[in-house]
């Protein structure tokens, strides 16, 4: 029986190596070790028929006869497959289609843009309540119930809770995160925002804004104007100016409009921009002395500057968006294209 497995190991050896296709090499194996008709495999199940000496000589031989065919197989079969190209990864074959793997939302985009930018100067990037308190959202910001600045930004109320509401802006959180961090502090918010309104294409019931502040001993309005300019150009290219033009916000004084140069006509002039060459993109200011101590910190000590943007307002004009209400409909046709 010795010699008839050694014989077994000369012949399949010297098949093994003559077979020169994978189906050529299969049918070798299936002959000395397949289960049925394997040359080998009836051997081996002869061996419980041998004597217990026998078996101790016929049975550890038997073993590595299989062993080693099994060596020799696999490596014959990594050679013939690496020459008929099987198992291998081609890198020429194009690319599958991407439309499944999902997208950023393109707000989130320029959301996590701007925060990325703010935080490489400094700022914190901080989160805040969407359901927010009346006092935050109006009272510490010099809007108390009766002023008509609660009019322009009217809201959702919950019902039982009178003294809650869905946040109209941002600005909320000044003083939420004066009150945690304290002076100094630079920080950005980006966040949702809701407001009862009529929509159309530039406004919606629930919408984005990112607001910014600076809080620490002389700072200016310069500073506030230094900070936008940065912003402006990181967000339009380097040729975007900026100019500032007096608006009233209670919360800030003064109160100003922070405009810039036409991202599409570059001032000249055009339908964006009707016709005037600047875009209405922070509303800022700075911070009021009022709210300066709503956060209890002393404003003959302390100043502070505070802007807010639209964040839907910059994806509009960073995607050539027309309709606001296209960000909340979940269409698909419109979300893909932000795929790349
Ligand atoms: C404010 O909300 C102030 N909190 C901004 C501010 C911050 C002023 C800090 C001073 C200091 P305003 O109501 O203008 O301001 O809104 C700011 C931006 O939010 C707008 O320019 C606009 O881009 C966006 N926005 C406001 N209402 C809507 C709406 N209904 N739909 C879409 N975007 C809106």
């Amino acid at each position: 029986m010795l010699k008839q497995l050694d014989e077994i190991l000369t012949s399949v050896a010297a098949a093994i190596a003559a077979s020169d296709s994978l189906a050529d090499l299969d049918s070798v194996e299936i002959n000395v070790v397949g289960r049925k008709q394997g040359r080998l495999t009836a051997i081996l199940k002869t061996l419980g028929g041998l004597s217990i000496e026998e078996k101790k000589i016929v049975g550890p031989r038997a073993q590595k006869v299989k062993i080693e065919i099994e060596i020799l197989i696999a490596a014959r079969r990594a050679e013939l497959e690496a020459v008929s190209g099987a198992g291998l990864i081609d890198i020429s074959e194009p690319v599958l289609p991407k439309q499944n793997y999902g997208a950023l939302h393109p707000i989130s985009i320029v959301r996590e843009d701007l925060e990325k930018f703010f935080r490489s100067k400094g700022f914190l990037v901080l989160d805040g309540p969407e359901l927010e308190s009346e006092f935050y959202n109006f009272e510490v910001l010099n809007i108390p119930a009766d002023h008509p600045a609660r009019d322009m930004q009217d809201t959702f109320y919950i019902k039982d809770h009178p003294s809650l509401v869905m946040r109209t802006h941002t600005s909320g959180m000044q003083v939420r995160a004066l009150e945690t961090y304290g002076a100094p502090l630079a920080a950005v918010v980006p966040g949702r925002c809701f407001r009862n309104e009529a929509t159309d294409v530039r406004h919606e019931h629930t919408f984005y804004q990112f607001e910014g502040f600076v809080v620490g001993e002389r700072v200016t309005l310069g500073d506030l104007k230094g900070v936008l300019e940065a912003c402006a150009t990181h967000l339009y290219g380097p040729s975007t100016r900026v100019r500032l033009r007096p608006k009233f916000y209670p919360f800030v004084e003064p109160g100003v409009n922070g405009e810039v140069t036409c991202s599409m006509c570059g001032g000249a002039g055009c339908t964006l921009c009707k016709g005037t060459g600047w875009l209405e993109i922070f509303g800022c200011g700075m911070i009021h002395p009022e709210v300066l101590r709503a956060a209890k910190l002393d404003p003959e000590k302390v100043s502070g500057f505070a802007f807010g943007l639209g964040l839907t307002r910059i994806a509009m004009l960073k995607f050539g968006v027309g309709d606001v209400r296209e960000f909340n409909a979940g269409d698909l046709n419109f979300l893909q294209q932000t795929i790349w």
